[in-house]
């Protein structure tokens, strides 16, 4: 039987499971060349537009490596009857362990500290800049998804006071509830962003949760560039507005705009949040098991429910 074909617009992590994608399957990267292709792998942050799906009549499946899915035109994939994957709750842990350690860099300054040594600021005497503690007081998650639980889950066994704000209060939850951005905001000086990107979230942190926020506070986005407005939180950053900011998420991935290159106080990662061996080695299994079922005719272990 010849391999499937599938149209490769992300690679798979470790070389073991993209060695086991090619194995199975026979790979094009070219979408000139996929005209005849049923099965697109792509990642959270390339997605799938609409023009791209135009370019591939007989698609069947669109495999997520990753569980963003604002890049896919979920809209034309639904008109069309393209099914969607991707690898959700395998990469939590990861995420949120990444939002706690740029709360972590940006409070207590670790990245400047490790540029400070490295500059030779210290061994010439100079004084690095007192940080502020992180690990206390009440933390704000915007958007209490997946990854948004897990960041709560761990953040109370930190003994930190956990609030949050979603679409509607969830029935049960052990965190506390505010109605919108502003409100979870002003009540937090540790304000994490998970929620989903996409039109609804666009610029969701403005310049009025900035400042609600206030001077004390610390911004974290591991979830999509646009849910922050990245000129308010330039202009915040630099005028003392709020205290710090760790960013592993941007606009224009891998572009970062100059303001928030030369803010003080804001850690810069490049869209780290899942990237670690297990998470992605858990992510690829999930993306090659939804391809398999898919080709096979059986149920996809995680179909996208939007
Ligand atoms: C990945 C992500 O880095 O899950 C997502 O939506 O943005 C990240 O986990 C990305 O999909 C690359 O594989």
């Amino acid at each position: 039987m010849s391999r499937p074909k599938v149209l490769a617009l992300a690679s798979l992590k470790p070389a073991a499971m993209q060695d086991k994608l090619l194995a199975d399957y026979n790979v094009v990267h070219d979408i000139d060349a996929a005209d005849d292709v049923k099965i697109v792998l792509t990642s959270g942050a390339s997605g799938l537009s609409a023009a791209q799906m135009a370019r591939m009549p007989a698609l069947e499946l669109i495999a997520v490596n990753g569980v963003g899915v604002d890049a896919v035109d979920l809209v034309e994939a639904r008109r069309r009857g393209i099914r969607v994957t991707t690898t959700p709750d395998v990469l939590s842990s990861a995420v949120a362990e990444m939002a706690i350690g740029l709360a972590l860099a940006t409070g207590r300054r670790i990245a400047e500290g490790d540029r400070f040594v490295r500059a030779g600021s210290w061994a010439a005497g100079d004084k690095p800049a007192l940080g502020r503690p992180v690990l206390q007081g009440r933390a704000g998650i915007l958007g209490y998804g997946r990854i948004g639980r897990r960041l709560a889950d761990l953040l109370r066994g930190l003994e930190i006071d956990v609030l949050y704000t979603a679409r509607s209060e969830k029935q049960n939850a052990p965190d506390g509830f505010r109605a919108d951005a502003a409100a979870l905001a002003n009540d937090c000086t540790l304000l994490f962003v998970t929620a989903a990107g996409g039109a609804e979230t666009r610029g969701l942190v403005d310049a009025t949760v900035l400042q609600a926020l206030g001077a004390d506070g610390i911004l974290v986005n591991v979830a999509r560039g646009p849910v922050v407005d990245s000129d308010a939180l330039a202009y915040a950053l630099q005028t003392g507005i709020i205290a710090g900011a760790g960013l592993d998420v941007f606009d224009d991935e891998p572009s970062v705009p100059q303001a928030l290159i030369d803010a003080p106080n804001c850690v810069l990662t490049p869209h780290l949040g899942s990237a670690t061996d297990a998470a992605r080695a858990a992510m690829a299994a999930l993306v090659l098991d939804n391809i398999a079922a898919h080709v096979e005719g059986r149920p996809l272990p995680t179909p996208f429910e939007g």
